[in-house]
């Protein structure tokens, strides 16, 4: 069965546009078809200091049970460098991969949340998932993402990202 995801994109590491870039063939190539990829923002570092992120929405269809696709996000991740240490605080991270949202499903597993637990509290997800698919309503929620952004408390300033 085919199923709608949204997946929020993020770099903080290395050449931050050209880790994104290659996500996106990637996803092509081995997760599913791309329906939408947003533009790019840059971000502050949200819940911990660290160099900005750029951050952006993709929006696809696949094939993948949610699992499967999780494990796909992880080896694309990995391919681009994404190195992990044990720690459980965050850290610069080449590219990170999250679903945020799958249409019409909630999953509530040790290894993968759905919708995102904290997507809905960061504009640094919001904001792109608003410019591809402002009308759909998270399935938690019952709150459209335009929505979720216009009553967002996140106070961070993201910006268009213009490049150099
Ligand atoms: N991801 C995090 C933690 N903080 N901040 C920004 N701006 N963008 C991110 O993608 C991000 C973050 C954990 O995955
Ligand atoms: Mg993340
Ligand atoms: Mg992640």
């Amino acid at each position: 069965m085919e199923s709608k995801v949204l997946l929020s994109l993020g770099s903080n590491l290395g050449v931050r546009e050209e880790n994104i870039a290659k996500a996106i063939a990637l996803l092509q190539s081995h997760a599913g078809h791309i329906l939408a990829v947003s533009p790019l923002y840059e971000t502050p570092s949200w819940g911990y200091e660290d160099a900005p992120y750029l951050n952006n929405a993709v929006c696809l269809t696949t094939e993948k049970a949610p699992l499967e696709l999780m494990q796909t996000l992880l080896d694309i991740e990995s391919e681009l460098g994404r190195e992990r240490s044990n720690t459980p605080q965050y850290e610069a991270r080449s590219i990170d991969l999250d679903i945020a949202l799958i249409e019409g499903c909630i999953i509530d597993h040790p290894k993968l949340q759905v919708p995102h637990p904290r997507m809905h509290l960061r504009n640094f997800v919001l904001q792109p998932a608003a410019d591809i698919c402002p009308s759909w309503v998270h399935e938690k929620i019952n709150i459209s993402i335009s929505e979720l952004l216009l009553i967002s408390e996140d106070s961070s300033e993201i910006s268009p990202f213009i490049g150099v």
